[in-house]
């Protein structure tokens, strides 16, 4: 009895962790060189915080070579971008108001956000 209380507990403390603490890493970036790795599901920064009113420059790097991962979208933006495998691709973006952009993969297996200030 006592044994599942616990493991209940853990559970419910995984589960408080997962939604309501855990927090992806962010990255900012003032100009260009970061770099953006696709890779076990994931973009490899996936939040990233960018100036305002700036063109930017992202790269890519694809190393997940199921066929979902190759498109890269930024659907606020209106780009939509292939990804060649191992192979770094430059995605310039325009200057941006203050907001948060959504990223993804065709199927939206892979997120990400920038983080526009
Ligand atoms: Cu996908």
């Amino acid at each position: 009895m006592l044994m599942v209380n616990v493991a209940g507990a853990a559970v419910i403390v995984l589960i408080v962790w997962w939604f309501w603490l855990y927090k992806a890493k962010e990255v900012g970036q003032d100009n260009t060189g970061l770099v953006i790795v696709v890779e076990n599901g994931t973009y490899k920064p996936s939040r990233i915080r960018l100036n305002a009113n700036q063109a930017t420059e992202l790269h890519f790097l694809r190393k997940d070579a199921s066929p979902c991962a190759e498109m890269l979208l930024f659907p606020d933006l209106d780009i939509s971008e292939s990804l060649p495998l191992n192979k770094p691709r430059t995605i310039r973006l325009p200057p941006l108001t203050i907001g948060e952009y959504q990223f993804h993969c065709q199927m939206q297996m892979y997120r990400g956000v920038l983080k526009v200030e």
